[in-house]
């Protein structure tokens, strides 16, 4: 599968959160690439991979990043591809995160996703729907997902008064 995502994270630490984004995509079919670049600490590296991603024939980015969290905004602002945000839990729980992601001024846009294990699938599901506009393959397993979903909940037995 040629790889059609981006998903980058500011340290290894947000990996065992952000593998959820990466399991998503691998059980929608869609090949991914995942690396581990910071705003901060790598600014050159993460310019040069995310630079180079539009003419790989890439269609989404994925960042994730945690406290001060620059690195969706940055990758933004170098490249056109749409960028979807990830704030990671932190030492207030994801709040800095949640701000530093989703607060971007007018001009560069970042799409930001909820604090977390949700915030990661839910940018997979949506980086999925984005690709499935141009992949019919990806659009029936994005359906498949969601009839799934609904089977699932709708197969709920009956709520025990007991709280069982
Ligand atoms: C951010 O700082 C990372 O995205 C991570 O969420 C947070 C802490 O990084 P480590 O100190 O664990 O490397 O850049």
């Amino acid at each position: 599968m040629n790889p059609v995502v981006g998903i980058v994270m500011g340290s290894k630490s947000d990996w065992p959160v952000m593998r959820h984004a990466a399991l998503t995509l691998e059980s929608l079919g869609i090949g991914h690439e995942r690396k581990v670049y910071s705003a901060h600490r790598t600014p050159k590296q993460c310019k040069e991979w995310v630079g180079g991603l539009e003419e790989r024939g890439f269609w989404v980015l994925i960042a994730a990043a945690g406290g001060a969290a620059h690195l969706a905004g940055v990758c933004a602002a170098t490249t056109e591809l749409p960028v979807l945000g990830v704030p990671m839990e932190s030492k207030v729980q994801g709040v800095d995160s949640l701000l530093s992601t989703v607060q971007m001024p007018a001009g560069i846009p970042v799409g930001t996703l909820a604090i977390g294990k949700a915030g990661a699938i839910n940018a997979a599901l949506l980086a999925a729907a984005i690709v499935a506009r141009g992949d019919d393959k990806v659009k029936a397993a994005v359906h498949a997902f969601r009839e799934e979903q609904t089977r699932k909940v709708l197969e709920t037995g009956d709520l025990p008064l007991d709280g069982e």
